[in-house]
């Protein structure tokens, strides 16, 4: 693939990221993004996988690092994985992105906090049927196809 525009960058190896459905009652997590990729949009809680980590472990820890939720025994699932290719600019970048949930048990309290506030405007809970607008598009793309993470 040509790098339009910057024919000397070269372009950046493909990554993993890995992003979490946080489920409680019919509603998720999401936090609107504060980044050059998808700014503005709504997204799901996640980051890079860093090396040696499972899933499940990079999972809890970037929950932890951005919403202070500690996920402890929940049982983290994995969902699925789609491939998502960036071409907007500045920074063109490619990332094969493995979805996960978490069911909580709707019994406890879940404090939420916005715990990077340069990356983030703030997270909330959103009913699954009320979804707001817009959304980071790899996870729109994922929806409109008809994937349901409350299906599984
Ligand atoms: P880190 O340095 O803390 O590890 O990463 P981050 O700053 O939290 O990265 P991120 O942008 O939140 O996530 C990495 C990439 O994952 C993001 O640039 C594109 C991809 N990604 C998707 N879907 C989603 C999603 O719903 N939420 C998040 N956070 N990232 C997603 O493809
Ligand atoms: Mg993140």
């Amino acid at each position: 693939m040509e790098n339009n525009g910057e024919p000397n960058t070269p372009l950046p190896p493909p990554r993993v990221a890995v992003v979490i459905f946080i489920l409680k009652n019919r509603s998720i997590l999401l936090g609107r993004r504060r980044s050059t990729v998808g700014d503005a949009t709504f997204a799901l809680p996640g980051g890079h996988l860093e090396f040696g980590e499972s899933f499940e472990e990079c999972a809890a820890r970037e929950v932890k690092e951005e919403t202070g939720l500690e996920l402890g025994r929940n049982k983290i699932e994995y969902l699925t994985v789609t491939n998502n290719v960036f071409l907007e600019q500045p920074k063109k970048c490619h990332y094969v992105t493995v979805f996960m949930r978490v069911v909580l048990d709707v019994e406890e309290e879940h404090v939420v906090k916005n715990m990077e506030p340069d990356k983030c405007y703030g997270w909330d809970w959103y009913a699954w049927e009320n979804l707001p607008n817009p959304l980071f598009w790899p996870l729109e793309k994922m929806l409109k196809g008809g994937f349901d993470p409350f299906a599984i």
